[in-house]
């Protein structure tokens, strides 16, 4: 087992042999800095000149990353730590325990997990014996490497500068005491990330309860659009492209975290987040103001906002996911009989017009004389509306050729449109006619006089 793979933790620590032991483990530390961007100098914690022979600088900030199960630092890390030197002079180590993470055996990596944070704990000691200041460092961990970071926090006497939990696992550590698990004592300032929170049975690999002083729920924080549902959607996958393509749809929404972070570092678009209680609320338009505890910015730059709890965004289904928050409200005609399909809108006001956004989950039910209440991520802010453009696109229903069934209706009608911007709060209403929307075709809603609805 990679535990013992590992040389004994004691007598490794007694005798100094760290450098060993991470070339029989494949455990590695790598530190990229502006000197290095992508040459990484290897780490141990053998002793002080490990650091101070390096590039680190105890001058700037220290930004650490750590990978979960069934992953290493190759992948969506290094996108990472390329985006973090991007962003600015930073120290950033990648922590690759790529073979302790290794399936099938969860349950030896959630005990790795504690050994990997050991050791991480004593190369970031190194760091602040070579001048660094903990206030300064950044742990950033996705699944378990989540609550590796969690361990190495307390390790540190809780005065780690931040760590960001990118949807924390689940399976192992729910419910569990917060000094097993991530939670908000572990550093001075902790956000989470919440990307699958879905039962396990469904598919769900991360946890749901609030893990830190700021929780992100995106999309709910269940699964994420784009994604294939939960296990069924990966058994889809296998029959249909193979095991690797199923394991892509297992991880989908649990890897969007990580996803979402990464593109948080450089982009323009703020990643803004609501206060509410529940995903339910903010769907029905009840959270689009910041409240008095204010907004939170989910990602990398989570900290430049006092706002704390549990907050919620809509995202796009695919990359770039940042959009602005837009609630919109849909009256159906009563006369328009029930259908399944889904609804795209775009805005259009003085500032500009914004692409098409998706409003409901893919082939919705959608009611006769029934409210469609979505929150939808706009590509663009727009200024005060002045019209909003509707699509509507039928579900195409399952089977072939004579033999579809459940398909919906070429036609929906609506009655009444409403939309509340969540950056302004500016509402729209138009409800002076009836808006026919045909399968795939643009409908322009204007309003040319004040809405009385
Ligand atoms: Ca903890």
């Amino acid at each position: 087992m990679w535990c013992k793979d590992q040389c004994d933790q004691r007598s490794t620590l007694a005798r100094g042999c760290g450098d060993h032991c991470d070339q029989r483990s494949a455990l590695a530390r790598r530190l990229f800095t502006p000197k290095n961007p992508s040459s990484p100098i290897l780490l141990d914690y053998s002793g002080l000149e490990s650091v101070t022979g390096s590039t680190f600088d105890p001058s700037i900030p220290t930004k650490v990353i750590i990978h979960g199960f069934f992953n290493s630092a190759n992948l969506w890390v290094a996108d990472m730590k390329d985006a973090i030197l991007k962003k600015g002079d930073f120290n950033v180590v990648t922590i690759n325990w790529e073979k302790g993470a290794q399936p099938p055996d969860y349950n030896q990596a959630v005990a790795n997990v504690r050994l990997v944070a050991v050791q991480t704990y004593l190369v970031l000691k190194e760091m602040v014996r070579a001048g660094a200041k903990l206030q300064n460092m950044h742990l950033i961990g996705h699944s378990l490497g989540a609550h590796m970071a969690g361990n190495i926090g307390k390790l540190l006497d809780d005065k780690l500068g931040r760590i960001s939990g990118l949807d924390p696992a689940d399976p192992d550590y729910q419910c569990l005491p917060k000094i097993i698990r991530l939670d908000e004592t572990d550093a001075m300032f902790v956000d989470v990330v919440h990307t699958n929170g879905a039962p396990f049975s469904e598919g769900g690999a991360g946890l749901i309860q609030q893990s830190g002083h700021i929780d992100f729920y995106v999309n709910g924080g269940k699964t994420q659009p784009g994604c294939p549902n939960g296990l069924g959607g990966a058994f889809s996958a296998l029959f249909t492209s193979g095991v690797e393509a199923a394991g892509d749809a297992v991880s989908c929404s649990h890897a969007r975290s990580h996803d979402l972070y990464t593109e948080s570092i450089l982009s323009d678009c703020s990643f803004k987040a609501f206060p509410c209680l529940t995903h339910e609320d903010y769907l029905s338009g009840r959270c689009m103001t910041c409240g008095s505890e204010g907004c939170g910015i989910m990602g990398y730059h989570a900290d430049q906002s006092q706002a704390r709890g549990s907050m919620f965004l809509q995202t796009n289904g695919k990359s770039p996911f940042c959009g602005h928050q837009y609630f919109v409200n849909l009256t159906v005609s009563a006369s328009s009989k029930s259908t399944k399909g889904t609804l795209f809108a775009s805005l259009q006001g003085k500032e500009g017009r914004s692409s098409f956004a998706q409003i409901t989950p893919k082939n919705s039910h959608i009611a006769s004389g029934g409210t469609i209440m979505a929150v939808g991520a706009f590509s663009e802010l727009v200024g005060k509306i002045s019209s909003v453009t509707l699509r509507y696109e039928k579900y195409g229903g399952t089977g072939f050729g004579a033999f579809v069934f459940g398909a919906g209706r070429n036609t929906l009608s609506i009655d009444a449109v409403r939309v509340v911007a969540g950056d302004s709060g500016h509402r729209y209403d138009a409800c002076d006619e009836q808006y026919v929307l045909n399968h795939k075709e643009e409908v322009l809603v204007t309003q040319p006089q004040p809405a009385s609805c």
